[in-house]
């Protein structure tokens, strides 16, 4: 197997477009001929995590195991990619920390709240401020952006990129660090 696993980690608010680069990485990883495996976090809660809700120690516990899984993975020589809102740092550091160094790139999704809470593609800004949810990232939970992620997307100087342009910047940092 021509392949080594790494964690490709995209952290951000609700709406910010994690599982949208998330699945616009994946055509691309696949187009070049590459394993990869998506652990998204909405998903993930429909089975694996079905028993958390979006307490901070169910959040950091729905955080810990996608760690766990996602080191699977890289033993495994896949790329993992995973797409959670992942709202507090120091659970991102614990998933980090799991794996060897280097194999765990964080790239934050660097969307203001303004903009995810426009584009709102579930209501769930709607509901929150409504009330009828509560404890919703960004609203009445926190969210603490990274301090030392190895990207920050869209990139300075062009916030409209598509996610394909923001795929392709994931992609040329992978073949600088040698994972392709
Ligand atoms: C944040 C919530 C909440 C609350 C439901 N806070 O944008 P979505 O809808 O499709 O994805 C979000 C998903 C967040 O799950 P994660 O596992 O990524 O969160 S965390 O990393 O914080 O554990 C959102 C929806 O669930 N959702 N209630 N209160 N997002």
């Amino acid at each position: 197997l021509q392949q080594k696993g790494c964690v490709i980690w995209i952290t951000g608010l609700s709406g910010s477009g994690k599982s949208t680069l998330a699945c616009a990485l994946c055509h691309a990883l696949y187009s070049k001929g590459k394993l990869t495996y998506i652990l998204d976090g909405d998903n993930v809660r429909h089975g694996l995590n079905r028993d958390l809700t979006f307490k901070a120690e169910d959040r950091a516990e729905n955080i810990r195991r996608i760690g766990e899984v996602a080191k699977l993975f890289v033993d495994a020589g896949v790329i993992c990619i995973v797409s959670v809102i992942s709202p507090y740092r120091r659970d991102r550091d614990a998933c980090r920390a799991l794996v060897p160094d280097g194999d765990f790139i964080e790239v934050f999704m660097d969307v203001p709240i303004e903009i995810c809470e426009a584009r709102d593609p579930k209501g769930l800004y709607k509901l929150a401020r409504a009330g009828k949810i509560k404890g919703f990232t960004g609203i009445d939970d926190p969210y603490e952006p990274p301090l030392n992620c190895e990207l920050a997307l869209p990139p300075k100087g062009n916030s409209c990129a598509s996610p394909c342009e923001m795929a392709e910047t994931v992609i040329s940092y992978l073949e600088e660090k040698g994972y392709l």
